[in-house]
């Protein structure tokens, strides 16, 4: 691809492959993603001027005024002055990880794309998100969550950009920023920060009735994640792919999380908006650094690409519909396991740039209305958010591939082009870069037939059913299911101050269904409406119910309350670790207890940071315990008096929100002061007993016996 005369008249091969000569001024390691790190061990100016001293800026005389003169003062603060960007408008709020994907050559009868052939490694890069809140917002707080992934692929990035909800609130990309301006905070106060409970929220998701569906899904366990890696992601809308002999599909993009899909409880959500904001990102981070890498199956749907695009009276084209797993099983074809934190956050998660358009040869774009504006969102908002055309350049979204673009210049550039002819046809640089026609690699744009018809704003009427789907939703929940749901939209609806509004979406509920939408009204006090239409009775769907499996507890944060070293808590410590669990050990105090490294003392563990509960002793309160409020709540007698409030209030809260509780020893007396028994409550007589009937109740996620409809 380069002229011959490659001193003179070298076409570009820009970042990708930089020319031989003259080196790389920025000694970048060409298409890798660490460039430009720290160079050397002494303290230099941004040109590499050593420097003797960045601690006191040049004045006259130690107590003069500082000079205008010292240069060092006005780079460090000048830089230092423009180290924030705007943040992303949605989705501003995230936390990634670096990892790779492995094909299982299972995709060959529908997409010519070679990333996903059998045992074909592709590095990738994923950032989840939640949607509305800004970027120092809490993480738990109801919402969907995205999960946009980057595969650096042979051919090209892949940018496959999810959420964690399989629809979307709105079927045409037009409205999208009417649903973010009613959902982000009132524009007089500025409030509530990432949250729907609020009156422009449910205004237009009332008013604006395919929004619904979505909706649903936020206010049931889906809306609060208990962990990034515990999430499905959905690329939503179906995309069109082709092999090499030209047979297309139309298919749909599903993560599966090998630890299955588990949520918080609204009241451990909230609580942990103060306690740890950052819940999930630590989760994440901490889940690598332990070696519990998280994992997820890629799997798509497919369907034949026929005229309509329609499967079982679904319109394929319609973001506000899915297509239930039972009646187009899920086929996988790949793995992706995330193995490395981001070393830098802003340089990585915050500057990586993702686009619905970077597809590879082999997959398309459909003409669903959402899709298609989405391929003209992202970049437009990226050239303001990363100053300027050149943000493919940063390391984290350079291309794995060399890249030979014709683009050239624009703020940031960090290519140094050679050749003159930047153009094509041209001769001066050889002809190249060369077109490549697909035969070779290139990719094609899939010639689908476009039926002509008139110019109009308009929507299909195969789009216009709003509620069968979000009534199969609430139908496939189990009853705690159901009941959550209830809670969410009665807290939600309660904290907006428009009885027209709530009137609104109440009505919109008995169009879902009657005993939801009479739960509700009474939390809200208000009468039941009837449908105006009788109910479509759809099938369940048993896969969107989040309960009745088992799975995996790799990562799983059980927290062991130790009363002194004992070989008890060592062993239990050890057996959790065995088992793939993350043992934290709870003292009265920071520090070590005998050989045991201690990660939360008493004073700063809430039981929302744990997944389950080993108590090994009977710890009596410190001398100068400052028992909070509700510590005591419960504790009476003498014999509870002795144990530490903050511990009884630790058990309370676990037993509360259905986690696993074990003890053993004098750990006992602490179940016995509480009154907590029952599914889920062990009794254990040694080390291994606790451990293996705490690991056994995790693997349901929860105890769900054990909820009371009072609980949440
Ligand atoms: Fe996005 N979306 N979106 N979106 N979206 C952005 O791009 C937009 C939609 C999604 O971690 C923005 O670089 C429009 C659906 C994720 O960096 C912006 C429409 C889905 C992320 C944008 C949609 C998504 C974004 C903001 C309606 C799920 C975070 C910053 C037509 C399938 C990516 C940015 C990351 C980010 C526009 C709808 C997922 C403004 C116009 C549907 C996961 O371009």
């Amino acid at each position: 691809m380069q002229p011959d005369d490659a001193t003179s008249r070298r076409s570009t091969d820009d970042i990708g492959t930089p020319p031989p000569a003259p080196p790389s001024p920025t000694g970048a390691e060409p298409g890798g993603r660490d460039t430009l790190q720290q160079q050397g061990e002494r303290l230099t100016t941004a040109h590499g001027t050593p420097l003797p001293d960045t601690d006191h800026s040049l004045k006259v005389g130690p107590r003069g005024p500082t000079l205008l003169q010292d240069h060092h003062l006005r780079e460090k603060i000048t830089h230092f002055d423009h180290e924030r960007i705007p943040e992303r408008v949605v989705h501003a709020r995230g936390a990634a990880a670096h990892g790779v994907f492995t094909g299982y050559g299972a995709a060959s009868d529908f997409t010519r794309a070679t990333f996903l052939e059998k045992d074909r490694e592709t590095p990738v890069f994923v950032r989840f998100s939640t949607v509305l809140g800004s970027r120092g917002s809490a993480d738990t707080v109801r919402d969907t969550r995205g999960f946009a992934t980057k595969f650096y692929t042979d051919e090209g990035t892949f940018d496959l950009v999810g959420n964690n909800i399989p629809v979307f609130f709105i079927q045409d990309g037009i409205k999208f920023p009417d649903i973010i301006h009613a959902a982000k905070p009132h524009p007089d106060r500025e409030i509530p920060q990432a949250q729907s409970a609020h009156d422009t929220f449910w205004d237009f998701v009332s008013l604006h009735t395919e929004a619904q569906h979505h909706t649903i899904w936020n206010m049931s366990d889906r809306g609060i994640p208990r962990s990034y890696r515990m999430m499905e992601g959905f690329g939503v809308h179906t995309f069109r792919t082709r092999t090499a002999e030209g047979h297309t599909s139309l298919v749909k993009f599903h993560w599966k999380p090998t630890l299955g899909v588990h949520s918080l409880t609204w009241e451990e959500a909230q609580l942990l908006g103060g306690i740890d904001p950052d819940f999930h990102r630590r989760d994440l981070a901490d889940a690598i650094d332990a070696g519990a890498f998280p994992s997820w199956e890629l799997g798509i749907q497919v369907f034949r690409d026929t005229p309509d695009q329609s499967f079982e009276d679904i319109d394929l084209l319609d973001p506000t519909k899915l297509v239930p797993e039972e009646l187009a099983p899920i086929q996988p074809i790949g793995r992706m396991v995330l193995t490395a934190n981001p070393t830098n956050y802003f340089a990585e998660t915050e500057q990586v740039a993702f686009h619905v358009g970077h597809l590879p040869p082999g997959i398309d774009a459909t003409d669903d209305p959402l899709m298609q504006t989405r391929l003209f969102s992202y970049v437009d908002t990226q050239l303001t958010r990363l100053g300027g055309p050149n943000f493919s350049q940063l390391p984290i979204n350079r291309p794995r591939t060399p890249v030979n673009d014709m683009l050239r210049d624009g703020f940031g550039q960090q290519a140094v082009h050679s050749g003159v002819a930047p153009y094509r046809p041209n001769s001066l640089d050889g002809g190249c870069p060369v077109q490549v026609p697909p035969a070779d690699g290139g990719r094609e744009d899939i010639p689908v037939t476009v039926e002509a018809g008139p110019k109009i704003r308009a929507v299909p009427t195969s789009f216009s059913d709003h509620f069968t789907q979000p009534r199969q939703f609430w139908l496939s929940m189990s009853a705690v299911e159901q009941q959550h749901i209830v809670a969410a939209y009665s807290f939600e609806l309660l904290k907006c101050s428009d009885r027209t509004v709530q009137e609104r979406q109440v009505a919109c509920l008995a169009r879902i269904d009657p005993s939801l939408c009479a739960q509700v009204a009474d939390a809200l006090g208000m009468p039941v409406p009837d449908p105006d239409d009788p109910l479509a009775e759809p099938d369940p769907s048993p896969a969107l119910s989040q309960l009745g499996d088992r799975w995996p507890v790799d990562g799983r944060r059980v927290g062991v309350v130790v009363d002194g070293d004992d070989e008890e808590a060592q062993s239990v410590v050890a057996a959790l670790s065995s088992a793939q669990a993350t043992p934290l050990v709870i003292a009265a105090h920071g520090g070590r207890v005998g050989r045991l490294p201690v990660a939360h003392a008493f004073s700063s563990v809430r039981s929302v940071e744990l997944d389950a509960l080993i108590v090994l002793g009977r710890p009596a309160p410190a001398a100068d315990a400052d028992p909070v409020g509700d510590a005591k709540a419960g504790v009476g007698s003498r014999d509870e008096d002795a144990i530490d409030p903050r511990v009884l209030l630790l058990v309370q809260e676990c037993y509360r929100h259905a986690k696993p509780l074990a003890a053993l020893g004098a750990g006992i007396d602490v179940l016995d002061a509480t009154g907590c028994e029952g599914p889920g409550v062990a009794r254990a007589d040694s080390g291994p007993d606790a451990v293996a009937a705490t690991t056994d109740a995790l693997a349901s996620h929860r105890v769900w016996d054990r909820f009371s409809s009072s609980a949440n």
